[in-house]
Order: structure tokens, then C-alpha cells, then sequence
């Protein structure tokens, strides 16, 4: 009986600690409109010194979203750098806290850390505890990340949201919006204003 107990408890414990959302694993977005671009571009400041820019782009397939980070500036101590889509956009005051949290619509939270193998319990928004931590002071990555989408109504949508970079030590280094830079027409529907 009290066998039973524990093997029933380690089975919730399992599942706690594979780190799936409530509302389950992120599901491929196989629908992105193909050629859609975002970009985020970093300008730099005194309280920032990143400058470059995060290209998003969904091509022609229409599944995930194909990211290059092209960045220059990180600070040589500090890294690795992690990076992730924040749930709002930067405010006027360029705070990156109020870009408040990783966007995650499948409500998974951040722990236990993502496992790169298995992505699709990842937050949707942990880009790079799916796809690497970078190091400064100049960065050039590009990825495919399944599950992120520039389909509006898919709760995974991105571009009217942000980007975060974060020191090591999870300090907001350094933040950016998401601004759409082609729009290709869609069907009959037309381009989203
Ligand atoms: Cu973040």
C-alpha cells in the first residue's frame, strides 16, 4: 500500500521535474505566413551598449520562425548571454523590466530549466535555453525555433512583443521591440494593419 504511495508520488514528482506547461507541450506552429520579417533592432545607449539587430522571419514552409541575432557590443565579462521573447513590449522609458516576463502561453514557467533536447517543454519565449547561450563581445546566431509565431492569433505571436538580454547573473542587459518589416500580402485578407 504505502508502495503504491510512493510510486504514485514519483510519478507527479516525474512530471513536475520534466517541466511540461499546464497547458501541456508547445505545439509547431506550422502555419506561419511565409515571408513575414520582424525585426528588433538594438541602437545602443549609456545604459546599453548593445547595438545590432534580431531578424525574424517565417519562410517559406510556414513552420517556426527562422531567428538570426546579428549584435555587437556585449560586455566581455558577463555572459553567457541568455535571451528570450518577453510577454509586452519595451515602455517608452526603455525599462527592460517592463517587458515583464518570457512569453509563455502554455504556462510552463521557468523551472526546472529548459532541456534543449526537449524543447517543446520549453517556455515558448526561452529562446536560448533552446538554442545556446551567446558570449560577447559580438554575437552572429541564426536558428529555427518550432514553436514561436508571427500568426496573429496564435497565442505564441511575437511581434508585437519584445526581446531581453540578460547577463548571466539574469540582469537585464539589454532590450528591444519587435517592428514588422515585410508584410507580404495574405490571400484575400490583405496585410494585418
Ligand atoms: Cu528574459
Amino acid at each position: 500500500m504505502l508502495s503504491h504511495v510512493f510510486t504514485v508520488l514519483a510519478a507527479v514528482l516525474g512530471v513536475i521535474a520534466q517541466g511540461t506547461g499546464e497547458l501541456g507541450d508547445a505545439m509547431e506552429v506550422m502555419n506561419n505566413p511565409p515571408g513575414v520579417t520582424y525585426v528588433a533592432m538594438f541602437e545602443g545607449s549609456e545604459m546599453s551598449p548593445v547595438m545590432g539587430e534580431v531578424v525574424a522571419m517565417a519562410d517559406e514552409s510556414g513552420t517556426g520562425i527562422n531567428f538570426e541575432l546579428m549584435l555587437m557590443g556585449l560586455p566581455e565579462n558577463g555572459g553567457p548571454y541568455s535571451y528570450h521573447l518577453h510577454a509586452a513590449p519595451v515602455p517608452e522609458d526603455g525599462n527592460c523590466t517592463g517587458t515583464m516576463a518570457h512569453l509563455d502561453p502554455y504556462m510552463r514557467g521557468q523551472n526546472p530549466p529548459c532541456d534543449m533536447e526537449m524543447p517543446q517543454t520549453c517556455e515558448v519565449g526561452d529562446l536560448s535555453g533552446k538554442h545556446g547561450k551567446v558570449d560577447g563581445p559580438d554575437v552572429s546566431k541564426s536558428f529555427t525555433d518550432k514553436y514561436a509565431a508571427l500568426e496573429p492569433s496564435n497565442d505564441a505571436f511575437f511581434g508585437d512583443l519584445s526581446i531581453v538580454i540578460h547577463y548571466a547573473n539574469s540582469t537585464r542587459l539589454a532590450c528591444a521591440n519587435f517592428m514588422v518589416e515585410e508584410m507580404p500580402m495574405q490571400g484575400s485578407g490583405g496585410p494585418r494593419k
